[in-house]
């Protein structure tokens, strides 16, 4: 038989507050579901945030059931279960996966309590030649449940022997660095005499072990991070019928995701906000945008603006940065996100100086600053200081103007 097995489609996330983005997430999913009826799976495994949200549009709920309703017509099984994004908001309350399993297109498995045991009798479900075991996400209270499945499995496999499918929502150790991972492969050695095939979602970059454990990744791009990892998607498995023997065969199916550009500016060398505006990656296409015209979709452009600005803040003008953007890559949408510093060491003065002095060295410091004026320092610490004299002694305010003015013009004229 074949299955295919999917993860974290995250259904309904508007990214970056953008409808045409929760389409995209749409578009992903209903391709793997066509995908699994043209590759002729019997199965379709969700392992676990098909939806980003319990709190979600009825559009997100009616695009689940567009994508799964084909798969239904079919007669192809769909088995799922609960990731962190599809838990309930209120305890005990049903999640909208109960909804689907309302209305036949899924089959939901969970684990119960009865009589303060744990029960397993809604976790498992039998598809053809293949045995589904599948576990919601709990969080870091996996481990001992697993025990508790390995114990049941040891009483059932031997009895009924089947290809058996551990479906899980949960990270495994040394994928992430960083990442409080509720599994580690020695947690799930145990299962190994009764697991043919370890199911896994949650982490959103694909990785397989031992031919043994895989996860499939994010379908669809919910972090620009995701997006180093290009093979994500849906995982085709085919396995002989009865009893498995050697490692499945495996084939991934891509999804067609919306491109991604980013673009990385150090601000270290530019003396002012024009030499900037001209930086060539701004107003010129590098490949992936050139793919993005291949795949005939409009990419999302994310600029980092890096580095120590060498010229005041208040010069630099983002919404024109953008418009640049706009006018090369015609994208979807640009985020730019200004990681630049400016200088903020402190100003250092002589010890002996009179107060008119430390403030002299402070404003031609702090103009010094300025790469674009650095040059004229000490003419621009002599207009201010004039200025601020003029200010103090209430001149009158054209007069201020006017002095401000002959100034750049006398500056104009010296620079040719
Ligand atoms: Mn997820």
């Amino acid at each position: 038989m074949r299955f295919m097995h999917l993860a974290d489609a995250h259904l309904g996330y508007r990214q970056y507050n953008s409808d045409e983005r929760a389409r995209d997430f749409a578009r992903a999913f209903q391709q793997m579901c066509e995908r699994a009826i043209s590759e002729r799976c019997e199965l379709l495994l969700i392992a676990g945030d098909l939806f980003h949200s319990s709190a979600m549009d009825p559009r997100t709920f009616l695009q689940a059931v567009g994508a799964l309703e084909p798969l239904w017509e079919q007669g192809i099984d769909v088995v799922a279960i609960a990731g962190n994004h599809d838990r309930a908001r209120k305890s005990h309350g049903l999640n909208w996966l109960h909804a689907l399993q309302e209305l036949g297109l899924l089959t939901l498995l969970e684990v119960g309590i009865e009589n303060g045991e744990l029960s397993l009798e809604h976790a498992i479900k039998i598809v053809g030649g293949a045995r589904v075991v599948g576990i919601p996400y709990v969080g870091m209270g996996l481990a001992p449940l697993l025990d508790q499945v390995r114990d049941c499995l040891s009483v059932v496999v031997p009895d009924l022997p089947m290809f058996t499918i551990l479906l899980l929502h949960a990270g495994l150790e040394g994928e992430i660095p960083g990442f409080r991972a509720a599994l580690t492969m020695e947690t799930l050695e145990p299962l190994c005499p009764y697991v043919d095939y370890v199911a896994l979602g949650h982490i959103h970059k694909p990785f397989e072990r031992d031919d043994w454990l895989y996860n499939p990744g994010s379908l669809e791009t919910v972090s620009i991070d995701e997006t180093k990892w290009e093979h994500r998607g849906g995982i085709i498995v085919e396995i002989e019928d009865g009893l498995i023997t050697g490692p499945p065969i495996i084939e991934w199916a891509i999804p067609d995701r919306r491109p991604f550009v980013q673009l990385e500016l150090g601000v270290d060398t530019f003396r002012d906000p024009e030499a900037l505006y001209r930086f060539h990656a701004l107003t010129s296409k590098d490949h992936a945008q050139l793919r993005a015209e291949e795949i005939g979709q409009k990419p999302v452009v994310e600029l980092r603006l890096q580095g120590c600005l060498q010229f005041d803040r208040s010069g630099l003008e983002l919404s024109r940065i953008e418009q640049i953007i706009e006018d090369t890559y015609h994208p979807l949408l640009v985020r730019i996100r200004d990681l630049t510093e400016t200088d903020a060491s402190e100003v250092t003065v002589s010890e002996d100086a009179t107060r008119a002095e430390i403030e002299r060295q402070v404003v031609r410091e702090l103009v010094a600053r300025d790469a674009g004026r650095k040059e004229h320092a000490d003419a621009w610490t002599a207009m201010l200081l004039d200025i601020k004299d003029m200010a103090v002694g209430r001149s009158d305010p054209g007069r201020i103007i006017e002095e401000a003015r002959g100034f750049r013009q006398r500056l104009s004229e010296a620079e040719g």
